[in-house]
C-alpha cells in the first residue's frame, strides 16, 4: 500500500490527479478504494454503476479516484469515463 502511495507521489506531486479504476469484477478494486480512504479493510458489495472518492494518501498527493464496477454489463461504460483521466490502474 505505501510503496503505491510512493510511486503516485512521484507521479502526480502537487497535481491533483483524476484516476479511473478498472478491472474485472470481484479483483479487489473498491476494496483497495475504501482501504486508502478509511484506512480500514470494509466489506463490499458489488459495485453498480461507480464510486468516486477523493484521497490524500500521502501530503502532498490528490487523488480523485473513480472505482468503476466491473460486472461485463458495465465494461462498455468504462470507456465514458476514461477521458480526461491522467492515469488508469487496472
Ligand atoms: N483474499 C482477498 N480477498 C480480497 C482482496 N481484496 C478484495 N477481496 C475480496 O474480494 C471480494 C470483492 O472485492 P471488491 O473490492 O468488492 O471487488 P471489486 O473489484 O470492487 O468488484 P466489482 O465492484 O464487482 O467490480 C470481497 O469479498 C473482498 O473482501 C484481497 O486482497 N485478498
Ligand atoms: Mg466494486
Amino acid at each position: 500500500m505505501g510503496g503505491i502511495a510512493s510511486k503516485l507521489s512521484k507521479l502526480f506531486k502537487n497535481c491533483p490527479a483524476r484516476i479511473a479504476m478498472i478491472g474485472l469484477d470481484s479483483a479487489g478494486k473498491t476494496t483497495i478504494l475504501y482501504r486508502f480512504k478509511l484506512n480500514e479493510t470494509i466489506s463490499t458489495i458489488p459495485t453498480i454503476g461507480f464510486n468516486v472518492e477523493t484521497l490524500t494518501p500521502t501530503k502532498g498527493l490528490t487523488l480523485t479516484v473513480w472505482d468503476m464496477g466491473g460486472q461485463e454489463r458495465m465494461r462498455p461504460l468504462w470507456r465514458m469515463y476514461l477521458r480526461g483521466t491522467d492515469g488508469e490502474c487496472e
